[in-house]
């Protein structure tokens, strides 16, 4: 006769199936609408914002872009971001430590997803919760600072293991920090084989134009060759609090 399982699994097994299920009909809707939709994580403070204000302000001008984005208690990366001009809108989450499809399909309610060319959401600051929470996103990035040590890809696998894509933040402090890069890469590598990664600084700027390319590119298989919406008047003024703030 099996074991039965402890009931606190049997819960948290319920909670992620209802959210694979509802991740599934997002991804359904973003494509229906052709929009891409890119997630990053990280540990807090690994440059996910600064990453991100630099993609919304390089993209802009040519493509119609958006972001939400995930924090336990501010809206301070909200308004940061709004300083692109692309709207923007702030999801508080209390005490959740990650950010989950329910959160995703509320906080799009009011967009127009059929206007948008990429959708970017900034997970919560956290190198376990957001693993296990599939967003309906199409590209999930991993953003590790030269500040963390080289070593966090093996400590937290499981947020590199679901990955698609790695960046290595704050490049121009490697050097003052002594981030062994190789070691870095290597251990990138032996939980997550196979991944592409990108680094990067938000700072000077350095790499921004290699990872933007691939991006564009469809080398991950997006589709964002061309913008669909450019000329589209209600998208330039859709209704967010943070939008050109
Ligand atoms: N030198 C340097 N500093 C950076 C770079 N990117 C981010 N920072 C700094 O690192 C700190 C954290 O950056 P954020 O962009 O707020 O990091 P985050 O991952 O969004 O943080 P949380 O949302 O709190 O998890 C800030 O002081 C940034 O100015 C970079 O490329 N170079
Ligand atoms: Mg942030």
């Amino acid at each position: 006769m099996s074991t039965p399982q402890p009931r606190l699994v049997e819960v948290r097994q319920n909670v992620l199936k209802q959210n694979d299920l509802l991740a599934r009909e997002l991804r359904g809707r973003f494509r229906e609408a052709a929009v891409s939709v890119v997630s990053l994580v990280s540990s807090p403070g690994a440059g996910k914002t600064a990453f991100l204000e630099k993609m919304l302000s390089d993209l802009k001008p040519q493509y119609a872009v958006a972001a939400l984005v995930g924090d336990l208690a501010t809206e301070n990366d909200a308004a940061r971001l709004a300083r692109s001009g692309a709207p923007v809108k702030q999801i508080t989450t209390g005490t959740v430590c990650h950010l989950d499809a329910t959160m995703i399909q509320t906080a799009l309610e009011e967009w127009n997803l059929d206007e948008l060319d990429i959708l970017f959401i900034e997970n919560v600051g956290n190198l376990v919760c957001p693993s296990s929470y599939d967003l309906g996103e199409d590209l999930r990035v991993v953003l590790l600072s030269v500040t963390e040590g080289e070593d966090k890809p093996l400590k937290y696998p499981t947020i590199f293991n679901t990955a698609d894509v790695g960046i290595i933040t704050k490049m121009d402090l490697a050097e003052v920090v002594e981030f062994d890069l190789a070691a870095a890469h290597d251990n990138i590598q032996r939980v997550r084989p196979g991944m592409k990664v990108f680094e990067v600084s938000a700072k000077t700027g350095a790499g921004m134009k290699e990872w933007r390319q691939s991006l564009l590119n469809s080398e991950f298989g997006l589709r964002i060759a061309e913008s669909k919406t450019m000329d589209s008047l209600e998208f330039r003024n859709p209704q967010s609090e943070f939008v050109n703030s």
